[in-house]
């Protein structure tokens, strides 16, 4: 066992995430059954799930003239546009059948705004909103986070980063971690997550 004082984060396991979804992350399926086991390791352990209203503003399908993986400005920053994916209530949104959900303290859903992303299990895509995730942990003791999951250059990245910010050890699993890969992104979320204190375990 881990000590209390760890946490695992399960990132984005969902259907739309792994192959035959929406927005597949090649070989997302493959991390599950080393996640499970993982799940038995740990004394907290919280998942967060992708949740978008339909016509989530971060859905190339909202943008006239977009393409998917195209990006565009918005107010916060710098935004891909994404194929429709884990849309509230739809089976692309629910957790892969063969992850161990059960073992679950927490979920934690964010990107449910229809006006901004969230990638972070912490901050939405302004960086400044929070989805209530630090004070969670602060209050289970907890001081650092192993990181599984999908998309390392994505979801695992940014919940990695503001998680170093916010004063944890972080450690990302990236065996359990498997990566979309849009034009260098994982090598460009690497070099970040290295830069900030990450540690990248194998
Ligand atoms: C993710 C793109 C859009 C992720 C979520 O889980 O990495 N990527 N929404
Ligand atoms: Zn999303």
């Amino acid at each position: 066992m881990h000590p209390p004082h760890d946490a695992l984060i399960v990132i984005d396991v969902q259907n739309d995430f792994c192959p035959g979804g929406a927005l597949a992350v090649p070989e997302g399926d493959v991390v599950i059954p080393q996640i499970n086991e993982l799940l038995e390791e740990f004394h907290v352990k919280v998942f967060t799930q992708d949740w978008h209203p339909a016509g989530h503003s971060s859905f190339a399908s909202s943008h006239q003239g977009h393409d998917p993986f195209s990006v565009i400005d918005m107010p916060y920053g710098a935004q891909v546009l994404w194929p429709d994916h884990c849309v509230q209530g739809t089976p692309g949104a629910d957790f892969h059948p063969a992850l161990n959900t059960d073992a679950a303290d927490l979920i934690v859903r964010k990107g449910f705004r229809a006006d901004i992303d969230s990638y972070s299990g912490f901050f939405e895509n302004d960086h400044t909103t929070p989805t209530g995730l630090d004070d969670y942990l602060r209050s289970r003791g907890v001081t650092s986070l192993t990181l599984v999951g999908l998309a390392t250059d994505f979801c695992v990245q940014y919940t990695a980063l503001d998680a170093a910010r916010l004063g944890y050890k972080v450690t990302v699993l990236q065996s359990a971690c498997r990566a979309i890969d849009l034009d260098g992104s994982l090598e460009d979320a690497r070099t970040a997550m290295l830069d900030a204190g990450v540690i990248l375990d194998l």
